[in-house]
């Protein structure tokens, strides 16, 4: 029997309409993400949220060079998850924490226990017997792509909900190619 967890990307204010680094259309995917996040929950299946967690001064932001203007600052309400999503109980990862490097994937992030203690979102799934991840959330182009990408080379049957996700596209085609990247390289796309 497959063991799944839902992992849901980024939907930080931030990456949301009025957000300092909105993905145009962001919020439409939290009604999907929604119902998928209740689904889950029913069956007693592991959810666990990513977050950007950048630390005021990061290396991504423009300010230093990066690519981007200041998002997901540590402990500013551009990092809160979306207040729409009204989540059941899941487990946070998070991700960016280090001034002078990005992290993208949420494998390279840590998830929150209870107790306060950390661990590596790969350790976190294996302990809970996961097998397969289903991946939602922001942005297809980026973080969605780099945690897919990550699932899969961790060993993770890993399933891209199409309708739950949406990209920058900085270049046009961006989330287009993002896709067709993660679909070769083994992901299922639905
Ligand atoms: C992301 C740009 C910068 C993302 C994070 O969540 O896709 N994009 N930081
Ligand atoms: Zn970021």
């Amino acid at each position: 029997m497959e063991q799944p967890a839902l992992i849901i990307v980024d939907v930080q204010n931030d990456f949301c309409p009025g957000g300092a680094l909105a993905v145009p259309e962001g919020d439409q995917i939290i009604p999907i993400i929604q119902a998928l996040a209740e689904d889950f929950h029913r069956q007693d299946r592991p959810i666990i949220t990513t977050q950007d967690n950048h630390p005021p001064h990061h290396v991504s932001f423009a300010e230093r060079g990066g690519p981007w203007p200041p998002h997901c600052v540590q402990g500013t309400p551009g990092f809160a998850l979306h207040p729409a999503l009204k989540l059941p109980a899941h487990a946070v990862c998070l991700k960016g924490e280090d001034p002078d490097q990005d992290a993208y994937s949420g494998f390279e992030g840590l998830v929150e226990g209870v107790d306060g203690s950390r661990e590596p979102l790969a350790s976190f799934l294996h302990r809970l017997s996961v097998d397969t991840v289903y991946v939602a959330g922001l942005a297809t182009d980026y973080c969605v792509r780099a945690t897919v990408l990550d699932a899969l080379n961790a060993g993770f049957h890993t399933v891209v909900l199409k309708d739950a996700i949406r990209g920058v596209d900085v270049h046009p085609g961006d989330s287009e190619r993002a896709l067709e990247e993660m679909a070769g390289r083994g992901a299922a796309i639905r």
